[in-house]
């Protein structure tokens, strides 16, 4: 048996929904203290394929996204990304370029997933799929539509991330 631990960085604005996401897909938080000094929550969620144990640790910053003094410590090692945005707030679409970028910069081989998150919010939606669709066409990252609040297509995603680095 093969066991394999990556670190899945979770990015993306303020408030979209990055510590929500975690929390719908992860039972077991661990060293919740661990890394506080730079503002960084670590949770683990263990995968089993046939003849692999897959350990994700997940990396999600605490706070605001002020960190930006801590960002090339947070990204160091990152095995992969998941880059959400909140589909009620256009003004965070931009971010999954400028993220991209920054997770490309430090591993270019690492897979990314787009997260268009709030799925639920269905009347104060702003963000098309055309939108994201063209977003993930252009920097050729899949995505996916999610609702940490009612737990639309977590599991999906991370399954999919899951997917990607146990190949
Ligand atoms: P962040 O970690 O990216 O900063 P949070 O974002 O996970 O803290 O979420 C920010 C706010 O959005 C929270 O609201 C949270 O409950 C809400 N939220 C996150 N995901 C969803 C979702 O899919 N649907 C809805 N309706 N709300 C969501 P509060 O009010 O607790 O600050
Ligand atoms: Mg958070």
């Amino acid at each position: 048996m093969k066991v394999m631990q990556k670190k899945v960085c979770v990015l993306g604005d303020f408030a979209v929904g990055k510590t929500s996401l975690i929390r719908q897909f992860v039972y077991q938080r661990f060293s919740e203290k661990y890394l506080s000094t730079i503002g960084v929550q670590l949770s683990r969620k263990t995968l089993k394929r046939p003849n692999l144990i897959l350990h994700l640790i997940l990396w999600d910053l605490a706070g605001g996204d002020n960190h930006r003094a801590t960002r090339s410590s947070y990204l160091r090692g990152v095995t992969g990304a998941i880059i959400v945005c909140d589909l009620t707030r256009h003004n965070t679409l931009p971010f999954l370029e400028a993220y991209t970028n920054q997770v490309r910069e430090v591993n270019p081989k690492a897979p990314i997933i787009f997260v268009g998150n709030k799925l639920d919010l269905t009347e104060e939606r702003v963000i098309s799929d055309a939108e994201l669709a063209q977003f993930s066409k252009k920097l050729a990252i899949p995505y996916r539509l999610t609702s940490a609040k009612t737990g639309t297509q977590i599991e999906e995603v991370f399954k999919l991330m899951a997917d990607f680095l146990s190949k």
